[in-house]
């Protein structure tokens, strides 16, 4: 009795592990450094001037850790690609203190605010740290371009949601094809 009891705890403690730790879809930090040449560096990838921009697959949940490791270097959001001449467009970043609702546009969050809400988003940032932290959030579903606030078309990038596309529908040209 005793041995079945424990094997039963056991059982549901095991149980419970799983239920509380799903592993699909974790969400992952992912460093983005600023280099001392003026590039934005992630993993093995570098930005290299107007036409070589960062390119940043991300999903919902993720977090983008940008890191000044030399020079001057500031996040803002692009309402085009870097290369096409854009604006800084601020809508696609809900920084720390505002809201969804006076950012219903965004698509990333300002995280790790700190008291006060004081936000390096579209600041110099300060160099050999993780500054500005940008959780990317559910209603990224297109490319969002972002550059350096100090190097602008020279240093850019793009942040693009990985696909998620739902299963695809089989035979949904049937239709057509039926004999
Ligand atoms: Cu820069």
């Amino acid at each position: 009795m005793k041995t079945s009891h424990a094997a039963a705890l056991v059982a549901m403690g095991t149980f419970g592990l799983v239920a509380a730790f799903p592993d699909a879809g974790r969400a992952t930090d992912l460093l983005i450094e600023a280099t001392a040449d003026n590039t934005w560096k992630f993993g093995k990838l570098e930005s290299g001037g107007v036409t070589k921009p960062l390119m940043v697959p991300v999903k919902t949940g993720d977090v983008l850790q940008f890191k000044v490791l030399g020079g001057s270097h500031g996040v803002q959001t692009l309402d085009g690609k870097g290369s096409a001449s854009p604006k800084a467009d601020h809508k696609y970043v809900r920084k720390c203190g505002e809201t969804a609702a006076t950012k219903p546009d965004a698509v990333l969050a300002e995280t790790g605010c700190p008291p006060g809400n004081a936000s390096f988003y579209d600041k110099v940032l300060p160099r050999e740290m993780v500054s500005l932290k940008l959780e990317v959030l559910g209603s990224l579903k297109s490319d969002v371009h972002f550059w350096c606030k100090v190097h602008k078309k020279d240093m850019w990038g793009t942040i693009t949601p990985s696909v998620q596309a739902p299963p695809p529908v089989k035979g949904s040209s049937a239709p057509n094809k039926r004999p």
